[in-house]
Parts: C-alpha cells; sequence; structure tokens
C-alpha cells in the first residue's frame, strides 16, 4: 500500500513517515518543497520515497499524483501557525486551501480512490463557552484568526468532497500536540529550549513566556499520528474526530516541570506583547468519538514527552 505523506518534512509530518516507515506493507512516500529543510526525516529518510512539490501548484500535484497513484494521503502540509497567520494571512489562507483543493482535484482528475486524511485542528472551535468543555465535534465554530479560517474551510472542503463526489476524506480536529522536533515557536517547545540555554549557559536564567494560567490539552505527537492512522483505517469517510487527550495541563505545571527536571534554576518573565486577549482560558477536547471508532488512547505519558523535548533541545545546545 503507497501512503502520501503531505508536510513530510514538518514536525508532525517526519513523525508520521516514521511512525509508517517500519509497518509492514507500505510503502511510505513524502512530498515537500525543493526548499524545505529535510533535518527533521534524515534519520528515516533513506526509508521513505520523496517527491517534490509545491502543492499551491495544480499542474505538479496533479503529476505528483500520476507517479505515486497513492491508497492513503495523510495531508498535513501547511501554514500552520495561528498566531503567524495575522501576519502573513493571505499566504495562510491561500496555502492551507489551494493545497488541499489541488489534492481532491488530482485525485478526481486521476481517479485515484485514496481515503485521505485532513489534519485540522483545535483552533477551529475558537473561544468555546464554559458548558462546551470538554469541547466535542458538534460544539460551535468560533474561529479567531484566519489560520482557524483556514482550517474550517480544509475541514469542510473535505467534507463537501466526500459528500458530494465520493471521496473517502476523513477529518481530524487536533488539540495541542507537542514531541521533540517541534519548533520553538510554540509554548512547551520553546520553554524547553529556553531551559536547554540556561543549561549550557548561552541564556542568562530568566524564562520568557506568555500567559500561564491558561489551560490546555496536550497529546504527545507520537500518539497523534497513531491517531490519523487508525482514522485512516477505520475513520468513517466524511466525518470529524476530535484527536486530544481529554486532559488540561496549566502551563505553569509544565514550566514548574522543566524547573525541577532541571539542575539550574531560572525565574519566570511574563512579556505583555506575548499576552493575548482573545486567547480562551481553557482548552479540553473530548476525544470519546476517536476512541470508540477506532480503540486509539494516548500511550505516551506526559512526562515522558516533556523530557523528550527537554532532551531535544539539550543536544544540539550543548554542542
Ligand atoms: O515550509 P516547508 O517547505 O518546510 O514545508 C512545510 C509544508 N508546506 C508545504 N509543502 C508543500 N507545498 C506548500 N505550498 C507548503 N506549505 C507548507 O508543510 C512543512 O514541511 C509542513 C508544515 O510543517 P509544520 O509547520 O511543522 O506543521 P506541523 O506542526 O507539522 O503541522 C502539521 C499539520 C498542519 O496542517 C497543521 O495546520 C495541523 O497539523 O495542526
Amino acid at each position: 500500500m503507497r501512503v502520501l505523506v503531505t508536510g513530510v518534512t514538518g514536525f508532525v509530518g517526519s513523525h508520521m513517515a516514521e511512525f509508517l516507515a517500519d509497518r509492514r506493507g507500505v510503502e511510505t512516500h513524502g512530498v515537500c518543497r525543493r526548499e524545505s529543510d529535510t533535518q527533521h526525516i534524515q534519520p528515516f529518510q533513506k526509508k521513505i520515497r520523496l517527491s517534490f512539490c509545491d502543492l499551491t501548484d495544480k499542474k505538479s500535484v496533479t503529476t505528483l499524483f500520476k507517479k505515486v497513484k497513492p491508497h492513503r494521503v495523510v495531508h498535513l502540509a501547511a501554514q500552520s501557525s495561528a498566531s503567524a497567520s495575522w501576519d502573513k494571512p493571505y499566504e495562510t489562507v491561500r496555502t492551507n486551501i489551494l493545497s488541499e483543493l489541488n489534492l481532491f482535484e488530482a485525485a478526481r482528475e486521476g481517479s485515484i480512490q485514496a481515503r485521505v486524511l485532513v489534519a485540522g485542528s483545535s483552533e477551529e472551535y475558537g473561544y468555546p463557552e464554559s458548558g462546551e468543555i470538554p469541547i466535542r465535534e458538534s460544539a460551535m465554530l468560533r474561529p479567531l484568526n484566519p489560520y482557524a479560517v483556514s482550517k474550517i474551510a480544509q475541514d469542510y472542503l473535505a467534507y463537501a468532497y466526500c459528500r458530494g463526489i465520493g471521496l473517502k476524506t476523513i477529518r481530524a480536529r487536533a488539540f495541542n500536540h507537542t514531541g521533540p522536533r517541534q519548533g520553538a515557536t510554540l509554548a512547551v517547545s520553546s520553554f524547553a529550549r529556553q531551559t536547554a540555554l540556561i543549561e549550557a549557559k548561552k541564556q542568562k536564567p530568566v524564562i520568557e513566556t506568555g500567559n500561564l494560567n491558561i489551560v490546555r490539552d496536550y497529546t504527545d505527537v507520537r500518539d497523534v499520528v497513531r491517531a490519523y492512522w487508525l482514522l485512516l483505517e477505520k475513520g468513517t469517510a466524511g466525518d470529524v474526530y476530535n484527536v486530544a487527550s481529554g486532559k488540561g495541563r496549566r502551563l505553569e505545571d509544565i514550566i514548574r516541570f522543566f524547573y525541577d527536571e532541571s539542575a539550574v534554576k531560572f525565574s519566570v518573565h511574563r512579556q505583555s506583547k506575548r499576552l493575548r486577549s482573545s486567547e480562551p482560558p481553557v482548552i479540553i477536547g473530548n476525544a470519546i468519538k476517536l476512541r470508540k471508532r477506532t480503540g486509539w488512547k494516548p500511550l505516551v505519558p506526559f512526562e515522558t514527552t516533556l523530557k523528550d523535548i527537554l532532551n531535544y533541545w539539550r543536544q544540539p545546545i550543548a554542542s
């Protein structure tokens, strides 16, 4: 079975490809751009087949589909940052919607009967009302940024192509996920990186943070890619599934973990520019639908995730 992973050089894509690379009966194909940094996939790059393609270019996507003829597609490529989407709203909306549309049209034109997993986001729910937590798939969508709107568009395009022309799409809405290889623009990775920098005496012993009082639902990226695979295998086409641990973690407690884990001591400085007024205080997901359909549950303990992220940053910073 040929499985095509878009965004393969990214955080989640690299874990998806690593998960698939050793699966029996799976031929893993990855898509990236010519200019993409392949560092994340280097340890297992020999086990996957790489194609270059800018997904916003329709012709290239059609050619890619003719070449690979995938049985499964894990569509992860995106402008993936909600906060950056205010700096680049046009790029975010264009990249995220057009890339998916090109994939769907390439599948349609080539009569390719692939099952396609589309990576949506809890950002689609935006600011939930207190009675909606833990958030179910039926909750109202109240997007707060261009990224969230682009993900809703991706989500509904997937629905339309399934209901309208029978393309086997499965829509996932992943809540916060983290792990090694995540960029340091996101809170947990940023705290871990700063801890490693302080340990190596490359940063003064102060960690810069945003609002530490917020609660988020974190799942290890390795559990998330397993959920995506199970959904591709067992999910109902056209349906939407939350991917979440169902547990809330206060950012303050995460920073405390790094403090306790590290030999060096540091203080915390809350930067006012990092405090976002539209930030919901609590986001927790309900993933019962996913669990019932696939049997999925998170396997990686949160402490292991945090230790792995810290070690991921420690190695290059110390050398
Ligand atoms: O920017 P690059 O060249 O490193 O590639 C990124 C890729 N990508 C594209 N690939 C082909 N054609 C494009 N026009 C294009 N634009 C972006 O998507 C990168 O390899 C990947 C995104 O990786 P990350 O930014 O690390 O995102 P992450 O956290 O892996 O998120 C995966 C998915 C996204 O759909 C998020 O919106 C969702 O999970 O949460």
